[in-house]
């Protein structure tokens, strides 16, 4: 039987080289975003095995009616990919615009965690499904400016580990994928709202993951037998590591 994979964040980065790597690999995927000729251009790419889904996270109602107008053949969701997320801005806390930090919990925090809990029944009843998460470094560790990003990837990772506390038994699995540095998306155009050569500058010579290695990732997960579960995988560039702890001092 084909199995169907949901993927959020289809229209870009990450989300569209999954689908891409999924449909190769004989999965349909059902593919979320806002921006509709995105994910009709895959469809056009992909043919009968993508189908584009429009769906605003930020919107409760907007995600509902959304899964309601998925055919009948693409309803039973056998994996999850949770990827759509955004970093917005990287200035310090209290010199932010709370409006920002308002959108990336609404979409990175209450839009994955309402799908995850529409979706999640379903597998449950089958006793079978896949969950796989899109968190990030910046949920490990912590960094200037990183403020309410980090932190919704911080609930994402504690929250994939707590569902695998309550799935415990039901063949579900869960696992949150933590990508460090990673290019060929639009992440930092997006964080830089729209400022081209401030997300140019944060890749140059840094020979960062590309979203082939994120999809990778999610095949090489989903090729896994059923009775492992890889609980978190974090993944960095090799020329990415980690600096030592500030200390300021005062006279
Ligand atoms: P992109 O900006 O390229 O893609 C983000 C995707 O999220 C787009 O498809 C966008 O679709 C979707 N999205 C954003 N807001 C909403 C919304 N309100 N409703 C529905 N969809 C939305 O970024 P990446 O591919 O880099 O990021 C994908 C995930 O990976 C994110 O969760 C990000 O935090 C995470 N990540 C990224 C890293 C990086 O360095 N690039 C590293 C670690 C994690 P649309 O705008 O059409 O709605
Ligand atoms: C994206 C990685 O380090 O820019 O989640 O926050 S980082």
């Amino acid at each position: 039987m084909v199995k169907t994979a949901l993927v959020t964040g289809a229209t870009a980065g990450f989300g569209a080289s999954i689908a891409r790597s999924l449909v190769a690999k004989g999965y349909q995927v059902v593919g979320t975003g806002r921006r509709l000729e995105r994910l009709n251009a895959l469809k056009k790419e992909l043919g009968d095995a993508f189908v584009p889904l429009q769906m605003d996270l930020q919107s409760k109602e907007n995600i509902s009616e959304a899964l309601e107008e998925l055919s009948e053949a693409f309803q039973r969701i056998d994996v999850l990919v949770n990827n759509a997320g955004l970093a917005l801005g990287l200035e310090k806390a209290n010199e932010v615009n709370f409006d920002d930090w308002e959108t990336m919990i609404m979409t990175n925090v209450m839009g994955l965690t309402y799908l995850t809990r529409q979706i999640l029944p379903g597998m449950v009843e089958r006793q079978s499904g896949y969950v796989i998460n899109i968190g990030s470094i910046a949920g490990n560790y912590p960094y200037p400016g990183g403020n309410v990003y980090g932190a919704t990837k911080a609930f994402v990772k504690q929250f994939s580990l707590n569902l695998r506390a309550d799935l415990a038994g039901t063949h579900v699995r869960v696992t949150n994928l933590e990508p460090g540095l990673a290019g060929g998306t639009e992440f930092s155009k997006v964080r830089f709202k729209g400022d081209d050569d401030k997300a140019r500058k944060i890749y140059e010579k840094a020979n960062s993951l590309q979203p082939e290695d994120i999809a990778r990732t999610v095949v090489w997960l989903l090729e896994q037998p059923e009775h492992m579960n890889v609980n978190r995988i974090e993944i960095m560039p090799t020329s990415q590591s980690f600096g030592a702890l500030p200390v300021y001092k005062e006279d």
